[in-house]
């Protein structure tokens, strides 16, 4: 720092003494005569016109009061958990959100959420479940489109549905290989974000459909970009991660990279950060075609490799994407999205 310009670095250096007495008459006058004119001025001056219309504007918006307990700087909603990634996203688990406060956020803009869901091959079976289960947990008390995918339209179950919330089919073509059908989603998830979702959604929440909501998903998961730490290496150290290895491959991850390994499951975001995502991540797996290889964990490894490189806004903790196998760890208070039992070879490519 120039030593003419003191501790705060502010305007000394540029300007001499005599020229900033006059410089600050000057606001000092302008500032006085700006209260005076603001305060004296009815309807006659244009400035004021807005100035009031701006004030009533503001007061017709009503927000109700809300009573809650006061957030405590130096005692930390959890001790257990991170709560926080080293690039300021949050991570969301029980107890560190206060629902109320996020639902009149969300409804004051009056947010609509498309929830994506594959059911190709026998996998409509799931649909049942997924859909009433969502209709009980799923953004209660917002808009909700569901957006089926699906090769079987006449399958797809009739389910009650609250106000506010639609069941979109989107007849689209199966593969042979379970594998493929997982990866394609990518695919189909660009190319109608692009084309529809962005002019019905804000935000899209894409999903497994062979799932049950177990309790409260909401807004709290909301955000440009978000992903979900997958249940079986939420502790992991990073050389566990089952990250694509093979250098050859699009979705290969160094060793020495990774924050966390993400579901692929239950992912989401803005309808443009989903469409940049899915974009990205189906021209890879095309790319790896190209050579001959697929990733480890189809477009899961994919869908990692991305978040190395564009990190999440926003991370769900394995409350949003559980499954019973794995026990009931003491840190999850809540089980919200959970896998529901299959038989794997009975089920697939079918
Ligand atoms: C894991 C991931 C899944 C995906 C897959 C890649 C989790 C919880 N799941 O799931 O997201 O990354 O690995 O290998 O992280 N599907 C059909 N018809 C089929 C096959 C698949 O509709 O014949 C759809 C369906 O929506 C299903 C999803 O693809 O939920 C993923 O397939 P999966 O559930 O068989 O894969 P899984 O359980 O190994």
């Amino acid at each position: 720092m120039h030593k003419d310009q003191g501790k705060t670095g502010g305007v000394k250096g540029y300007f001499p003494k005599s020229h900033l007495h006059v410089l600050g008459c000057t606001t000092l006058l302008c500032f006085s005569f700006g209260y005076i004119w603001y305060v004296s001025s009815g309807t006659s001056s244009k400035v004021s016109d807005t100035t009031s219309s701006n004030t009533q504007d503001f007061h017709k918006i009503k927000r109700p009061r809300m009573i809650y307990t006061k957030p405590q700087i130096l005692k930390p909603s959890r001790s257990d958990v991170l709560m926080m990634t080293p690039w300021f996203a949050p991570i969301v688990w029980e107890g560190t959100y206060n629902s109320e406060i996020l639902n009149e956020e969300f409804r004051q803009r009056n947010v609509t959420v498309g929830l994506t869901v594959f059911a190709i091959k026998k996998y409509v079976v799931f649909l049942k479940t997924f859909l009433e289960t969502a209709e009980t947990y799923f953004m209660v008390g917002h808009r909700v489109n569901y957006y089926i995918f699906t090769d079987r339209p006449e399958e797809v179950p009739k389910v009650a549905l609250k106000e506010g919330r639609n069941v979109v089919v989107l007849q689209v073509q199966n593969y042979p290989r379970w594998q493929e059908i997982s990866m394609r989603r990518m695919e189909m998830l660009s190319y109608f974000s692009q084309q529809r979702f962005v002019n019905e959604v804000s935000y899209l929440v894409c999903v497994d459909v062979d799932m049950k909501f177990n309790d409260q998903v909401g807004v709290e998961i909301l955000s440009d970009l978000f992903g979900t730490l997958h249940p079986g290496f939420y502790a992991a150290e990073r050389r566990s991660f089952t990250y694509e290895r093979r250098p050859a491959s699009q979705a290969y991850v160094p060793r020495d990279e990774g924050d966390f390994y993400y579901a692929g499951g239950f992912f989401g975001g803005t309808v443009m950060e989903v469409y940049k995502l899915t974009k990205q991540c189906h021209e890879a797996i095309m790319v790896d075609k190209a050579n001959g290889i697929e990733a480890i964990w189809q477009e899961e490894s994919h869908l990692n490799k991305y978040f190395v490189y564009h990190k999440p806004t926003k991370i769900l903790s394995p409350e949003y994407l559980w499954d019973d196998n794995l026990g009931r760890p003491e840190i999850l208070k809540k089980r919200r999205f959970l896998a529901v039992r299959k038989n794997h070879a009975a089920i697939r490519n079918k």
